[in-house]
This record gives structure tokens, sequence and C-alpha cells, in this order.
């Protein structure tokens, strides 16, 4: 896949749209779209409005024209906006390449993920922030997307990098015993500097793993169940949290049979897995699969005018208060359709979830399972250099340095696989820049 030859895709989902759009990267990519297009200038970085002419038909087009290096790609790209119909994007981009062949211009349908392989490819963003635009695209949740997000502006990348300079340093004291402790201007670290560093630094990458989730992971958001009466409007609640209406509301008391589960998104930092169940005194109550977990929060709701107490330790919401002006003792009373009630539900519930120390999903890693495994096999790596730092009682040094350094290559070289940054030749220069014996 090493880039050389210019790419051509649709870049717009399949599906009904206004507008549609058609991306080129690469040297040749003006020159790909210059004789198709009515007006277009290639030496301008711009947006252009013009025509292009296919199968008999003067379609209009927007251009974009961003050369490289700063594009996404670095390349030269540019972007061709049409009107949404795929059948129609198919077609032009058949053309460009039929055009550019006849013309000996090397342009190709780009592969999957290509464009950002291409951004990586040019050192224009680290790998781990390109897998995770590929976990924005296939996020299915809201939750996931936030995740995702939260890795593609380099979280992960921001805590591995500081670690594995870290690790590199170690190894460089460690290969330096290695290879030149003959040598009496290079000061060798105690092996109990040694281990500590590492210790701190394993320590690190399980917390690293320890904030990480993916796709699989949704099973670990805390779980708010909705309990309470019959009719209390506990349904009403549940869609206005998660505003859509997911499930049934009737005015007939027992409309909700079994139990509904759906990740929500409170606030920018807190999610939940928000649980509906049927009425507290229903006969499906019983039989729903609620089957509640430690550590759940439970939110109790009874209506205004016939309060019904609380198991213990739930959040107490008063329902339908536009319908009375009694107001039991709870944390809040709501009326399910106006908005300020429902944002303050939403601020109650993320504030208990918070203090209830459950992990907020928000500041969760998005991990794919390829950076999952490399997060592990760095952590068992690094924890096997740990074990077999020990001190050699005549020299100080450790017995077996030269397996503990292949222990550490491992684990620079399993983070590196994960943020790309970092390769085994690397770290030799790491090692010899930083000790300078000028050899
Ligand atoms: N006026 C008013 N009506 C509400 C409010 N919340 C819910 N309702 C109405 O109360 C009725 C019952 O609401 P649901 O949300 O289905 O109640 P539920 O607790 O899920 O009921 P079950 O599923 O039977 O246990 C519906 O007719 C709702 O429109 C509210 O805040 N104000
Ligand atoms: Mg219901």
């Amino acid at each position: 896949m090493k880039p050389g030859t210019s790419i051509i895709a649709i870049s717009s989902p399949p599906g009904i749209a206004a507008r549609g759009l058609l991306r080129i990267s690469g040297a040749h990519a003006t020159e790909v779209v210059v004789p198709h297009l009515s007006n277009f200038n290639p030496q301008k970085r711009q947006s252009e409005t013009g025509r292009l002419t296919i199968m008999n038909l003067d379609v209009p087009v927007i251009t974009f024209n961003m050369p490289g290096p700063k594009s996404f790609t670095t390349e030269d790209v540019v972007e061709l906006q049409l009107p949404g119909s795929h059948l129609l994007l198919e077609r032009v981009m058949g053309l460009l390449i039929d055009s550019a062949t006849r013309r000996g211009i090397p342009l190709r349908e780009a592969g999957p993920g290509e464009f950002t392989y291409r951004a990586w490819f040019h050192g224009r963003l680290p790998l781990d922030q390109a897998e995770a635009i590929a976990a924005v695209i296939a996020a299915q949740s809201d939750e996931e997307l936030l995740a995702a997000r939260h890795a593609a502006e380099g979280s992960l990348h921001a805590r591995l990098e500081p670690l594995a300079s870290d690790i590199t340093r170690t190894l460089g004291f460690v290969e330096a015993g290695i290879d030149f402790s003959d040598e009496e201007d290079v000061v060798i670290a105690s092996v109990a500097d040694l281990t500590q560093q590492l210790e701190i630094a394993a320590d690190q990458l399980t917390q690293a793993g320890d904030a990480a989730g993916g796709a699989e992971s949704a099973d670990v958001l805390p779980r708010v169940v909705l309990r309470g009466p019959a009719n209390a409007g506990k349904s009403t609640l549940f869609n206005a949290l998660l505003g859509r209406p997911r499930v049934v509301v009737h005015d007939e008391a027992g409309t909700t049979r079994d139990a509904i589960v759906e990740p929500c998104c409170l606030s920018s930092d807190v999610s939940v897995l928000l649980v509906d169940t049927p009425g507290d005194e229903s006969s499906t109550f019983a039989a729903a699969n609620i089957a509640e977990l430690e550590g759940d929060l439970v939110l109790w709701c009874s209506p205004c005018d016939a309060w019904q107490d609380a198991p213990t330790g739930a959040l107490c919401i008063g329902t339908k208060r536009d319908m009375t002006s009694e107001r039991p003792a709870c944390d809040l009373c709501t009326c399910a359709h106006e908005s300020p009630d429902i944002e303050a539900l939403a601020a109650l519930v993320a504030t208990a979830v918070r203090t209830a120390s459950h992990a907020p999903w928000a500041s969760r890693l998005a991990l794919s399972s390829r950076q999952r495994g490399l997060l592990d096999r760095a952590a068992t790596s690094i924890q096997a250099a740990i074990d077999l730092l020990a001190i050699d009682p005549p020299t100080g040094n450790p017995t077996r340095p030269s397996e503990v350094a292949v222990e550490l290559r491992e684990t620079i070289h399993s983070i590196g696989s994960i943020t790309g940054t970092i390769t085994p030749d690397d770290v030799l220069e790491v090692v010899f820049a930083s000790f300078c014996v000028g050899k």
C-alpha cells in the first residue's frame, strides 16, 4: 500500500443525501480533474463552483483544492461535491479513472482506509489516532463515538508516548551496563533505581489498560435502573433522558412488560446503561430479566400525588409534578414534558454516578482489539523485566541484564506498535544519544 499513485474514492456514506463527495489524493490530483471542470484553478487553495459533463449531463460541482502539504494526507487533495446520487458518483469516478489512464496518469480506486493510511505514512497523524478514526467510523452508539473521539484526539498517544520514553531511558541504563560496564565514565543506575522506574512504568501501563474500553466494553457502563409503581411515568422519563421515543408510553398501567436497556449519554463525561422496568407491583416485574447487579443506581419514580416509599439507596424522583401541588420529600420532582426538568434529572443522575465512583465511559479510550493485545503484551514483558532484575552481590549490577533488555525491548516494541512512533531501531539511537559515550 506504499503511496505512489494517486487515489480516488467516494467519501460520502451510501444512502440518500443532498450531496456526495469524491476525494482524490496524490501528486496528480489536480491533473486528474482539470480537463473535466469548467472552472478550476489548480494553483489556488480554494473552493470553486463549476460544471462537469458526464453522460450528456451538465452537472453542478463544488471543487475544493487543497495542495499538499497542508492537507489531511499531506499530498495534493481535490474534493468534488456532486449531487448526492451514488450512481452518479460512481460514474464520475469511472470517468476520471478512464481519462487519467488514457493520459498516462497513475490513478486508481483507494483501498479501505487508504487516505488515513497516507496521512499516517507521511507523519501527519500517529497510528493510534489513525485507528481511532476507524473507531469513530465504526461507532454504533453515542458512547462509543465519544470514546473513539477521545482516542482520536490523542489521549492514548499522550499517555503512551512519555511512558515509552521512560522505558527507553531505563533500557539505556540496562544496555549501558551490558555493553560498557568496563568503561569508567559510564555511571550505571542502581538496580533498586531501575526496578523502581520499571514498577512506575508498569503501573502506568496498567492504568492505560484500565482506562481503555472498546466497542465490546459497553457492559462496563454503570447501570441506572428506573423503578417504581406502574404508571408512574418511568418509560416517559426513560425516553426523555434518551432524547427519543425508544419505549412505549401509555396511560394504562402495566404497559412496560420487560426490562429495556439502552446506553445513554447524560453529560460530556458520564454515560450509563439506562434500564426501564415494568411497574414494581406488576406480575412481570419479578419475571423481567432485571438481574440487579451490585453497584446499580436505582432511580425510584413515584407520582408526586401518590408517593410510595423508595428502596434504600435509591435516588427519589417525584413524577408528574405538573398534575399536583403536592411535593413529596424526594431528590427531585419532575414533569417529563419540561426540558429543564429533564436536564436537572440528567445532571442529578450524572453526579450520583460520578460520586459512586463508577468509571466514566467518556474518559475511557476506545481500543481496538489489536491495541488491547499489544497493551497486554507490554504489561507482561515489563513485569518479566522487573522479575529478571536481581542483584549480583559482588558487582551490585543486575544478574541477567541481557534478558532484562530483551523484555524491555519487547515492551517498547509493543507500545510503539500502538502509537506507530517508536521502532526498535529508534531505541538504539535514543540509547546512544542519551549516553553520549562517543562510541
Ligand atoms: N402530565 C404528565 N403525564 C405524564 C408524565 N409522565 C408520564 N406521564 C403520563 O403517564 C402515563 C404513564 O406513563 P408511562 O411512562 O408509560 O409510565 P410507566 O411508569 O412506564 O408505566 P408502566 O410501564 O405501566 O409501569 C402516560 O400517559 C404518560 O403520558 C408527566 O410528567 N406529566
Ligand atoms: Mg413503562
